[in-house]
């Protein structure tokens, strides 16, 4: 069988961003693998994108507009279907907050702005918040004055490494292969977490935390550092030192360590792993701020991290993240021009919908699965089911896209062009097109260019050339889009080092202590647990093969776990939280924190495996995001 190559980049919701060289064999089906030439992807991608060209050509993909009646869908005419719409905007134009506009980050990239763009310039109703990693860049951004951190394969310089919560093993193939390159080097790991499975083989060792504790770890490790005497350049590199020294001076280490369950022994570890000789750097997962104080966990660390003398500096760092689209020119915003819109909380989303006054009378989903990944997704149906006229533009039979009233089929990634930029590192990627969508699928740019052309008062959207081309002429990247197209990838200017000099950015250049230390909401008797739903190796989000769907949910625990007490493992056992139960089955895993259940997430509702009707929606401290990790659970039979 003949074949031909293509060089591609994924779009989901990852940091890796990964070049991928599509092969197109002559029966249509394609294989996707990694660039070897891509200097970050080094020829190798994930086990689930790998599969992805099963997503491509799944016999459930959907692949022309749907009308829904009831529980039966009726194919339409895109004619047909953009008629609908328009008429239903063209009703609604006048007061546009009626409408909402909600985008998830299924698909990444410039052009993939463009229904922010689209509804902005409507005037249409949006999320503010996010599902995602706000608490912890709104916390970074108070601490630096920016979302900045050493570029990833600074870790090689690292002397040392503590991992406060993230998961090597799932979360990123080339991090994890960085911090292998590392410790195969000399680098020695250390690892904090609630929920460790899946670091044993990244790790020297491990220290088991009470999940959403972090801060007072990192509160007592700088009451250590500054008693063993901290360096005076660093003192004033911050504004408030004074402010946070008076703060320590009121705790106790030993009552701090209590409140997140750390030994003398394993504080005084960590206290000796940043306080020896050479860089120690610092990886901050986004797991610890799904808590409802998850951005001040953050900020505790940096703290650490700032005071250990281990910022500005190879080897060293707060790794978080960095914007995605930094090395781009912004331009979906501009669609709303600066006029100010309705939002709704992401956290909250279906009781915020319900509530709404004027009411919501459509939605317009996009790149999300909103009733599968948001808390409370049972209020979203109710919500979706009130508003009457809801369109998902989406590929398959989500839990999402099976409440719409009109469903969109949309190109895929390899199927439509763009380009993006990671949430990790500098490189940015030409997203290219490489193959035609199945059957009557389009890209969102396509349609919503045709529904903008359609409405009584059109939306013209700008030139889509135009839009990459502007997208990429930006000072860092230093490339057109021409190159860009014809290379696949580049890498944008930006120092290795983040804050080096110690000159943060914030207005007078210093950095800034967190200056509060809340106490964790206390357990309830009743709900003992932390639900913790983790990512899946697996899958990105809930994006799978609907067939790879049923079967119960693994629930891991600790068999020490007080909460097994009582428990007839000889019956059906179930999660039950506030909010309602859910069946799964037990698996003892010694990794746990025994104040915590491990679910991975992603499961479908419609294959009785979703658990965010269990999570009660709560906000994070910081930028709105959403506490999943604060659930409380208890198991039942
Ligand atoms: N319990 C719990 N839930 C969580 C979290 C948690 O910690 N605990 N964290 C969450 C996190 S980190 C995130 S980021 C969110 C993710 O939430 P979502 O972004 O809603 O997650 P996905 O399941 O990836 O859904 C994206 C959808 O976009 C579709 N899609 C892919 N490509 C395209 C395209 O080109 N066009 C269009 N229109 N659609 C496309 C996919 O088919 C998919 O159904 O949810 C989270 N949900
Ligand atoms: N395979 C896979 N990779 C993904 C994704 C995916 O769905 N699947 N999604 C991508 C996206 S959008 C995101 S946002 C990220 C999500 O990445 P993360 O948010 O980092 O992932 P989580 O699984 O939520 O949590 C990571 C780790 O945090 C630990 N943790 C939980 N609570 C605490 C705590 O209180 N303290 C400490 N120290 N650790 C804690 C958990 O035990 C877990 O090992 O992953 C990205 N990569
Ligand atoms: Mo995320």
């Amino acid at each position: 069988m003949s074949t031909t190559s293509y060089v591609s980049a994924c779009t989901r919701d990852c940091p890796d961003c990964c070049s991928i060289l599509v092969t197109k064999n002559e029966d249509g089906s394609c294989s996707f693998k990694g660039n070897p030439e891509h200097p970050f992807t080094k020829g190798f991608i994930c086990a689930k994108t790998a599969k992805y060209p099963r997503m491509l050509s799944h016999p459930e993909r959907i692949t022309q507009p749907l009308v829904r009646e009831g529980a039966n869908y009726w194919p339409v005419t895109w004619d047909e279907a953009l008629e609908l719409i328009a008429r239903r905007i063209n009703k609604l134009r006048d007061r546009p907050e009626r409408i909402l506009h909600l985008r998830g980050h299924g698909y990444r990239g410039v052009l993939a702005g463009v229904s922010n763009w689209f509804f902005g310039r409507m005037g249409s109703s949006t999320l503010s918040g996010s599902p995602c990693d706000e608490a912890g860049i709104e916390a970074s951004i108070a601490d630096f004055g920016v979302l900045d951190s050493n570029q990833p394969e600074d870790l090689l310089h690292a002397a040392r490494i503590v991992n406060w919560g993230r998961d090597f093993s799932r979360f990123s193939v080339h991090q994890a292969a960085i911090v292998k390159a590392a410790s195969k080097a000399g680098t020695r790991v250390l690892t904090i977490s609630p929920a460790s499975s899946g670091n044993e083989d990244f790790s020297d060792q491990i220290i088991m935390i009470r999940p959403g504790t972090d801060r007072f770890l990192a509160a007592a490790l700088c009451r250590g550092l500054l008693s063993r005497g901290v360096p005076q350049g660093v003192l004033d590199a911050a504004a408030n030192t004074a402010e946070l020294q008076r703060l320590l001076a009121g705790r106790n280490t030993d009552e701090l360590l209590a409140a997140c369950g750390i030994s003398r022994t394993d504080y005084e570890t960590v206290l000796d792993w940043y306080a020896a000789d050479g860089p120690t750097a610092t990886i901050i997962g986004w797991g610890l701020q799904r808590y409802v104080h998850g951005g001040e966990n953050v900020r505790w660390i940096d703290a650490v991290a700032l005071l250990s003398g281990n910022v500005g500096l190879s080897g060293g760092g707060a790794h978080y993240n960095i914007s995605s689209g930094r090395n781009f020119a912004p331009w979906a915003d501009e669609g709303a021009a600066g006029r100010p819109r309705r939002t709704l909380p992401v956290h909250d989303l279906g009781r915020a919908i319900l509530r709404a006054d004027p009411p919501v009378e459509m939605i317009w989903v996009d790149g999300s699965n909103c009733i599968n990944q948001f808390p409370a997704g049972d209020v979203i149906i109710e919500a979706f089911g009130q508003c009457g006229f809801v369109v998902a533009v989406e590929a398959f039979f989500t839990d999402t896209a099976l409440r719409a009233d009109l469903i969109l089929p949309c190109a895929l990634m390899t199927e439509r062009e763009d380009v993006l930029g990671s949430c990790m590192h500098d490189w940015v990627a030409h997203s290219a097109k490489v193959q035609d969508p199945p059957g009557e699928a389009r890209n969102d740019w396509d349609i919503l260019e045709e529904l903008g052309r359609r409405l009584a008062e059109p939306v013209v959207l700008p030139d889509r050339e135009e839009t990459l081309a502007r997208g990429v002429a930006t000072p860092s990247l230093k490339i057109t889009l021409g190159e860009l197209r014809a290379r696949c990838f580049a890498k944008a200017h930006r120092p290795p080092v983040a804050f080096e000099g110690l000159r943060f950015a914030h207005p007078d250049g210093r950095f800034r202590f967190v200056e509060v230390l809340s106490p964790e909401p206390k357990i309830a008797g009743e709900y003992p647990l932390h639900l913790l739903t983790l990512i899946s190796k697996k899958t990105i989000h809930s994006q799978f093969p609907p067939d790879e769907g049923p079967g119960l949910p693994e629930a891991f625990i600790a068999q020490r776990s007080p909460a097994l007490a009582g428990l007839d493992l000889d019956r059906p056992v179930f999660i039950v939280s506030p909010r309602g139960r859910a069946e799964v089955r037990l698996v003892l895993d010694e990794t746990v924190h025994p104040e915590a259940v491990v679910l991975r997430r992603g499961g479908w509702m419609r294959f009785g495996r979703g658990l965010n009707p269990l999570v009660v929606p709560t906000e994070t401290d910081l930028g709105g995001g959403t506490a999943y990790y604060s659930q409380r659970v208890r198991l039942g039979n």
